[in-house]
């Protein structure tokens, strides 16, 4: 399937990996590559230095394109920006803020800036800074959420930018995919299906957690200091809605999310940990690698969009 994302990218499939904090390493960005996606390596809260070693090591697995997320509120975010202009990565994508001072050094080094945003403004913005795609993500997603849905946000962006367009929240199989695409979109970007992939590194529990959620297991927490954060419901995020409610204070409730989602990812601590999942996670059933994955979604895509109802 060829579209603007494609070509902007260099694959054969318009299909992205989330940059999932801890989870999308160069294990998972490799073979979502190999696989004829875009893996994306999640910088997340590592040092700078991880993420460049992480970057050669991916490019040690697979000769395919791939890129890195970048977190904007981790303290190196700066450095890590260095680095992706440095080790010449096809394409940067970011999270969580506004990469509009980082974004003349990526274009001078041939990079390819895709910031995800969560509004019209934000796109508006960032296509005017020289952004090449956005991200419109939905608060479907799992992790740092805005508060539109992909239904409503995807087709106001595409109408407000003339760079192509990513729909990202609520998208896990071909059904998703063409629903995007019928509203607008060239490209979708996937995570919590790719947490399950058998190349993840997450923990078993984890998967585990998502493959046995139902529709309605994610809760937001965060929501009255600004920092909405969606997860699959747990003692943490029980204790956390609670003392949220009684009015705790922003310091104290980060207390409990110190380290809660290496805690997650790396030990599988599924009762204090911050197990991040998107509204989809009833949807994901099974482990399989990220070649099934991929070759699933777009061939039911491809029917569909071709009219067909299989
Ligand atoms: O960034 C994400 N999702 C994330 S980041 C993350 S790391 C984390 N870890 C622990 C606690 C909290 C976070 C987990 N999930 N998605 C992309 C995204 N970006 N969603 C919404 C936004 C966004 C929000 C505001 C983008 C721009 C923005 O603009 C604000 C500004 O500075 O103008």
């Amino acid at each position: 399937m060829k579209t603007r994302i494609t070509e902007l990218l260099g694959t054969a499939y318009p299909l992205i990996q989330g940059g999932m904090a801890w989870v999308a390493e160069c294990h998972l960005a490799a073979a979502v590559s190999e696989a004829g996606g875009f893996g994306i390596i999640g910088a997340g809260a590592a040092p700078a230095q991880f993420v460049r070693e992480q970057i050669r090591k991916c490019r040690e697995m697979t000769d395919k394109p791939f890129g890195v997320n970048i977190m904007l509120m981790n303290p190196e975010a700066e450095t890590i920006a260095r680095v992706v202009s440095e080790e010449g990565v096809r394409a940067v994508t970011t999270g969580a803020g506004n990469p509009g001072r980082y974004m003349a050094d990526w274009k001078a080094a041939g990079v390819k800036v895709i910031p995800v945003v969560a509004s019209v403004a934000m796109a508006r913005m960032m296509e005017r800074a020289g952004a090449d795609s956005v991200v419109a993500e939905g608060m479907e997603s799992g992790g740092h959420i805005g508060s539109s849905t992909t239904m409503a946000l995807v087709p106001q962006v595409v109408d407000a930018v003339d760079i192509p367009v990513i729909a990202a929240g609520g998208i896990g199989d071909g059904r998703g995919f063409a629903a995007a695409f019928m509203l607008g979109a060239e490209g979708v970007q996937m995570g919590t299906r790719f947490v399950v992939a058998k190349e993840s590194i997450a923990h078993d529990a984890y998967k585990k957690k998502i493959i046995a959620a139902k529709d309605i297991d994610s809760q937001v927490t965060g929501m009255s200091h600004g920092h909405p954060v969606r997860q699959l419901r747990n003692q943490m995020t029980r204790e956390y809605l609670k003392l949220e409610k009684e009015g705790a204070s922003f310091e104290e409730l980060e207390q409990l999310t110190v380290g809660a989602l290496r805690r997650a990812v790396m030990e599988g601590d599924t009762v204090n940990g911050t197990l991040m999942a998107g509204q989809i996670a009833g949807l994901v059933d099974r482990e399989q690698t990220c070649r099934e994955i991929i070759g699933e979604v777009m061939e039911r895509a491809e029917s569909l969009l071709q009219g067909r109802r299989d």
